[in-house]
């Protein structure tokens, strides 16, 4: 298909709460949007990089000037038939993966529309509803936290997991475990940990966690499958999966049991399915993993989350958990049962609400193709 315009926008909203980790705290999101336009129609990405490097080392303003330089103007000059084609199209540009998942998952969002089908039945999608948890950040209490865990359990969420760090962690695991000893419990630590903090780990086997999610290093397998070999919870990997290589080498060094797969942080959907792919053929459960995404990324997230393996509730919630006013109609909902339905509209099967984009838009720059350079 031929690229007719690239259009980035970076679009500024407040968080409903604001969300806390091991490695701060966000109250406004600073949201990069890809728009591509090809032959009449108009195919959307989100870049899930953070305001700051500290989950990965991208950031809103390096995706904006690697996708407006690079990225951009490669794809543009590309005219690719099928989303599958942009690793190859991007392949000289190293890292900065959650800039290519922008563009690449605007063009399976194209592709499906073009062929008159769902995302999620284009990528091989087989769930028609996908089981769905909470993530919840550190609160400034204890008492508030339990409130927020009722409200959620209330709403029909299939799992809790809950932030963690040193100083935020076992009393909090044991007061939740004391309130609700049945619940699908797991927690989140963002490396906060080292493999020196072993024996205080080790008392997490108490709670019942369904998953320790990346206890130590962001870029470590070693240390986790040492970890591992001690800890009867099984750890899941985020920080550190990037590609299918990594799903190999997590996988037979031991360094987790379970993956949570983003899309920005392996560089879109090619690369997420090939990471499904490999933890399936190994026997390793995936989930769906979140980046405060407004509606048009968690449209995505939704379309992964149908394949086959995404067998444990995942990070995708409803739009109104995060947004005042989301991108999309109708808003993400989720059922009292905690699962969200995929339907059987063309593409991402949410319409993209324009004038509140072009509304909340602070910057918009379009793509100059290599030939207009
Ligand atoms: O580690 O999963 C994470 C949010 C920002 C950065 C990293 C993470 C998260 C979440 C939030 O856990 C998931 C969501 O609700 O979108
Ligand atoms: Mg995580």
């Amino acid at each position: 298909m031929k690229i007719d315009a690239i259009i980035l926008r970076e679009l500024h909203m407040p968080l409903v709460r604001p969300f806390e980790t091991s490695f701060g705290a966000t109250r406004n999101r600073r949201v990069l949007l890809a728009e591509v336009q090809s032959e009449g129609l108009t195919g959307w990405g989100e870049c899930t990089a953070g305001e700051r490097p500290f989950f990965s080392s991208e950031s809103t303003d390096t995706a904006w000037v690697t996708l407006l330089q690079e990225l951009g103007p490669m794809l543009a000059a590309a005219s690719p038939e099928h989303g599958g084609e942009c690793p190859r199209i991007f392949r000289r540009v190293r890292g900065n993966r959650m800039a290519k998942a922008a563009l690449e998952n605007a063009i399976w969002d194209l592709e499906a529309q073009r062929e008159g089908m769902p995302l999620w039945q284009l990528i091989g999608g087989v769930r028609t509803t996908i089981p769905c948890g909470v993530s919840l950040g550190i609160q400034p209490s204890i008492p508030e936290l339990l409130a927020i865990i009722a409200t959620e359990l209330a709403a029909g969420y299939q799992r809790i997991k809950l932030k963690c760090k040193p100083g935020w962690d076992l009393d909090v695991f044991e007061q939740v475990r004391n309130r609700w000893p049945e619940i699908l419990l797991s927690c989140d630590a963002n490396s906060a940990y080292r493999l020196s903090d072993t024996d205080h780990l080790l008392c997490f086997d108490a709670f019942h966690l369904l998953m320790i999610e990346q206890p130590l290093w962001h870029d470590d397998f070693y240390y986790h499958s040492m970890l591992q070999k001690r800890l009867e919870t099984p750890i899941c990997l985020d920080e550190s999966i990037h590609n299918r290589r990594d799903v190999l080498a997590a996988t037979e060094m031991g360094s987790c049991r379970i993956i949570n797969i983003k899309l920005g942080r392996v560089g879109g959907f090619s690369e997420a399915i090939a990471v499904h792919n490999a933890a399936l053929e190994r026997g390793i459960p995936v989930w769906c993993g979140g980046m405060l995404e407004t509606g048009i990324g968690r449209s995505h997230n939704i379309a992964l989350s149908s394949l086959e393996n995404f067998s444990l509730p995942g990070d995708v919630s409803a739009s109104a958990r995060y947004w005042a006013e989301d991108l999309i109609d109708p808003p993400v909902t989720v059922t009292s049962a905690g699962e969200i339905a995929l339907t059987a509209a063309a593409g991402r099967g949410y319409e993209v609400r324009t004038g509140l984009v072009e509304r909340l838009t602070v910057r918009k720059e379009t793509v100059r193709s290599f030939d207009q350079a």
